[in-house]
């Protein structure tokens, strides 16, 4: 399967190799796309205006160099012609760019991202941050939360079937976190007292990076957890292999040796709140 974690982003020859252009992470999910195109745009019109900008400038430096008989002239630069001038520059940038990509990211929001599967196949998981590592809840046979079959896999480790729409609920288990997966261009806050939640849906199989995105602690840089995204079939064997009563042997395992008992009950979870 292929690994798509990060490189080695401390190394210093990574550090210079990506000097001058770092490809983002790639894409593998069904929306991805949409969070792309607004980048894009947006960093299309900027080059363009920069250009122009330093054209202009480049221009009016050579035109207006020191020369014989040229003196310089001194203006304040407020008449009307000159505010009208600077305010139509405000509002081209504020309609080519801020005004576009507000009614993209409207339009994502509605047809996508705020837009949960209604379908049957969805797979649900809750997702508990803590200091500093990734807990995940899956609802086990009876398709209920918060019962004595949830599936419970070791800490940092969350699978889910390929083309399969996932929804996530997160709730954090002490301070804020934030669920993230750069492949798929999505990114939740966990909020003490809240609970949150995203879908998303993976087009590829392979083994992609969780991060925290929200500063979170002394370790917050070290948050890391795996998704792996695998068929139907291989999904359904990791879940049997990770029954209750296995995973409560891993229990043990919580947390570093070095660092205080967690604290997190073994069987968290909550009934899945319908989020309108
Ligand atoms: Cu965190």
């Amino acid at each position: 399967m292929k690994n798509y974690q990060s490189k080695n982003i401390n190394s210093i020859p990574y550090f210079f190799s990506g000097f001058w252009y770092k490809d983002p992470p790639k894409d593998v999910s069904l929306d991805g796309y949409r969070i792309d195109n607004v980048i894009h745009y947006t960093d299309l019109v900027i080059g363009i205006y920069f250009g122009i900008v330093v054209a202009a400038l480049a221009y009016f430096i050579f035109k207006y160099r020191a020369s014989l008989g040229h003196k310089a002239e001194y203006d304040h630069g407020n008449s009307r012609k000159n505010v009208m001038f600077t305010g139509g520059l405000g509002l081209l940038v504020f309609f080519s760019v801020d005004a576009v990509i507000e009614k993209m990211a409207f339009k994502d929001l509605k047809e996508a991202f705020w837009n949960f599967p209604k379908t049957e196949n969805v797979i649900r998981i809750e997702v508990m941050p803590q200091q500093f590592a990734w807990n995940f809840c899956y609802a086990g046979p009876d398709n209920e939360f918060g019962t004595d079959d949830d599936i419970i896999p070791s800490q940092n480790q969350m699978h889910i079937p390929v083309n399969t729409p996932v929804v996530v609920q997160i709730a954090s288990w002490d301070v804020i976190h934030s669920f993230y997966l750069p492949n798929f261009r999505i990114k939740q806050d966990a909020t003490p007292g809240m609970i949150t939640a995203l879908w998303f849906q993976a087009t590829e199989t392979g083994v992609f990076d969780i991060a925290c995105a929200e500063l979170c602690g002394n370790s917050h840089y070290k948050m890391k957890g795996f998704l792996t995204v695998e068929s139907e079939e291989d999904f359904q064997s990791w879940l049997s292999e990770n029954t209750p009563e296995e995973s409560q042997d891993d229990w043990d395992d919580w947390g570093d040796e070095d660092e205080e008992d967690t604290g997190v009950p073994e069987d968290w979870g909550w009934a899945w709140k319908e989020i309108k």
